[in-house]
């Protein structure tokens, strides 16, 4: 299913609706799909219609709304494009990511496998064990309770997000720009919780456990599990978090409890958080071995085959930016405003620069700092362009360790870690 070319909606409904239920709505069956409609389902199908269905229950197991046949429709999200539909990829054009804080809507969904579809926020517990002192197994309500609860933006970024602009091409979901985003988690802090289980000596990895099942259907095989450096997991703005965006977590952003692990690759922060292990080895879950998330320890020309005991595991996402105001292939007047965000993993971006002259010369766009550690940093610039016609419009960034964002992908098998300038092309006149 991976590396996919894009499909519909409705392409995927037509091909198989019972399928596309499970996947969109977490129903399989026709009988279950009627009642969904029926109750909450309904009520999210008028929301987005924007009016009553008197024929509600008429409406065919797998129909979606005329009104939205052509567009990648995921309830509770808006205009993301879908990438993978088994399981659900989909990530956010760059335009829609505009907000300095991502609405639940445009936060793209990742998943590996297939989300749980009864969750229950009353009766889900997390489980903290291995090389603890004491294990705990904690209801949320127990998280709100017995810990600190913090509100911080984040960003998560896909270790993948890029990954279709690399030639060769590396197989994947064949992300773009938008396998990123920047919304406002709460929840407690992760060091809290592991020092009140209390940290053996001999601790080095944490490893995370979900409750989403493998596509392959097999009970107990794992789609995916992550974990961290003790170190990292012991920093300040790592979250396991309850609310996004000061509402419930959506079903495909890891509903009701995940971790939310700014500035690493996107699968550190394990979604559907049901167990964190602590272990006096490097974590070994899948897509922790072999060559996922990780890339080769040098860099190599593209298209290179790198030994697999050359891999090294991805911790810090490097710098980046991306421009949200204008979008691509805009009509625009002879000045406009320029905008968007920048991040780097672990650290601040410094500095961020456009350019209209395919990078002859750079002007300094005005950057925020961070709203908090974590958070990326917005940016704005008024450009005047001299005449009517094609131009681009570029951004690097660079940060504070004095690294910029480069011109030429630094090609690695897997397709990870794209950090190049984005551009966007402008109709000026
Ligand atoms: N349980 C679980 N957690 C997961 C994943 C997953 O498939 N299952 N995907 C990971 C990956 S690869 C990414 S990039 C982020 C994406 O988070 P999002 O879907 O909320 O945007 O979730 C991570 N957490
Ligand atoms: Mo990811």
């Amino acid at each position: 299913m991976d590396n996919k070319t894009k499909s519909t909606v409705s392409e995927f409904f037509a091909a198989n609706p019972q399928k596309a239920d499970k996947e969109f709505f977490g129903r399989t069956s026709y009988a279950d799909r009627r009642g969904f409609l029926k109750n909450a389902g309904l009520a999210t199908m008028i929301t987005m219609v924007g009016g009553a269905i008197p024929f509600h229950r008429n409406m065919p197991s797998g129909l979606i709304p005329a009104a939205f046949a052509d567009e990648a429709v995921l309830v509770g999200k808006d205009g993301l494009t879908l990438l993978n539909d088994r399981p659900v990829n989909a990530e956010t054009p760059p335009a829609l990511l505009d907000d300095p804080i991502t609405p639940t809507n445009r936060h793209f969904i990742r998943n590996n496998g297939i989300p749980p579809s009864e969750v229950n926020p009353e009766t889900w517990e997390l489980t903290i064990d291995g090389l603890v002192e004491n294990p705990l197994t904690l209801s949320i309500a127990d998280l709100k309770k017995q810990f600190e609860v913090v509100t911080r933006a984040l960003t998560i970024e896909c270790g993948g997000n890029g990954r279709a602009f690399f030639d060769p091409p590396a197989k994947g979901n064949q992300w773009t720009y938008g396998a990123v985003a920047c919304s406002e988690w709460t929840g407690v802090r992760l060091k809290d919780v592991l020092e009140k289980a209390g940290v053996q000596k001999s601790v080095v990895y944490t490893a995370h456990y979900g409750a989403d099942a493998h596509l392959s259907g097999k009970q107990g095989k794992l789609p995916i599990s992550r974990g961290l450096p003790i170190d990292k997991a012991m920093t300040d703005n790592i979250l396991i978090a309850f609310e996004m965006n000061g509402e419930p977590l959506h079903p495909h952003n890891g509903a009701p409890l995940r971790l939310v692990v700014p500035g690493w690759p996107g699968s550190c922060s394990q979604k559907w958080l049901k167990r964190i292990q602590l272990r006096d080895v490097v974590h070994d879950g899948p897509k922790m071995t072999g060559t996922a998330y990780r890339v080769p320890n040098r860099p190599v020309a593209p298209g290179t085959k790198v030994d697999k005991k050359d891999f090294v595991i991805i911790e810090r996402m490097p710098v980046k930016s991306l421009i949200t105001y204008p979008a691509n292939n805009a009509v625009s007047g002879l000045e406009t405003e320029v905008r968007g965000h920048a991040w780097s993993g672990d650290r601040t971006v410094k500095k961020l620069e456009i350019s209209i002259d395919f990078g002859a010369t750079w002007q300094t766009a005005e950057l925020d700092s961070p709203v908090n550690d974590g958070a990326w940093q917005n940016w704005l610039a008024k450009v005047k362009f001299p005449q009517s016609g094609y131009f681009e419009v570029w951004a690097r960034a660079t940060d504070s360790e004095g690294v910029m964002q480069p011109f030429a992908i630094n090609w690695n098998p897997k397709g990870y870690l794209n950090n190049t300038m984005h551009r966007v092309g402008l109709n000026v006149s």
